[in-house]
């Protein structure tokens, strides 16, 4: 896939409206995501590992809010444990009709199957790693407990789920801190002072960032046993939470 620079924010805007994940987005996704969240690719190389790990014969890994299915890819590449099945799901017809174009078969491997639907909407059964890379941020804060508990139901005893979000921090300072520290880290990757500007005000109110003590909270609340913070690369962090 050729990775189209992102310069969707790189004009002043006069009217900035709610982000969306559109075709507009989509083309420039891969670039996106990788000049934005820090840490990025290290985490998806990660949750390859992490599959390989806990994925046993015969289970199926969730990739919920798939994108163009950099997760999913991850974990095919890495499970080894045999028929086993990869159920990779997204709302974004765009990001569905760009991941299946470019999915290629692999039948050494595990089975990608995509899915468009709302994450809230599917089951889950059978799971032995569920994956919610910078997803459960767009998804309503009221939504979120019932959400998790569902995983949790769907999780095998001894499953994972992989939670990576964008963080916030009660301590002023700290917040104040870990955006600039985000910003600056935008700056690096060639983002001007205005697209950054222009994504925050598109993402206000469409990306609900909370706190990693909220999250754990509520993760134990879901029934979770314990959740932990794996890798953080400033505001930006990856959890592990345990069945
Ligand atoms: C990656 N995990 O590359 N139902 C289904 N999908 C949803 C919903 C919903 N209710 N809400 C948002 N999405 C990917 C990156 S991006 C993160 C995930 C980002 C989808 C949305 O369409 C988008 O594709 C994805 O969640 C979030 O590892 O762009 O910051």
């Amino acid at each position: 896939m050729t990775a189209k620079k992102d310069s969707l924010y790189a004009s002043p805007v006069e009217q900035i409206s709610a982000f969306k994940f559109d075709e507009a987005v989509v083309n420039v996704f891969p670039d996106m995501i990788q000049r934005s969240v820090p840490g990025y690719q290290l985490i998806i190389s990660a949750i390859g590992l992490l599959a390989s790990r806990y994925t046993h014969a015969g289970s199926v890994c969730y990739d919920l809010g798939c994108s163009l299915g950099a997760a999913s890819l991850s974990m095919r590449e890495q499970i080894t444990a045999p028929n086993c099945k990869i159920i990779a799901v997204d709302n974004s017809q765009a990001m569905i009709e760009q991941f299946k174009q470019h999915l290629t078969a692999d039948s050494e491997k595990a089975e990608i199957e995509i899915v468009q639907a709302d994450i809230r909407d599917i089951d889950i059964k059978n799971a032995s790693v569920v994956v919610l890379n910078f997803t459960l941020q767009f998804i309503p804060v009221a939504d979120r407990l019932e959400f998790l508990t569902k995983i949790y139901q769907g999780l095998q005893p001894g499953g994972i789920l992989i939670l990576s979000e964008k963080l916030k921090f009660t301590d002023e300072k700290q917040q104040q801190l870990q955006t600039d520290m985000h910003h600056i880290f935008k700056q690096a990757q060639g983002y001007s002072a205005l697209e950054i500007s222009q994504k925050r005000s598109a993402l206000e109110n469409v990306l609900i960032p909370e706190t990693f003590a909220q999250h754990q909270q509520r993760l134990q609340q879901a029934g979770f046993s314990s959740a932990e913070v794996w890798f953080q690369y400033f505001n930006f962090a990856s959890m592990i939470a345990l069945k």
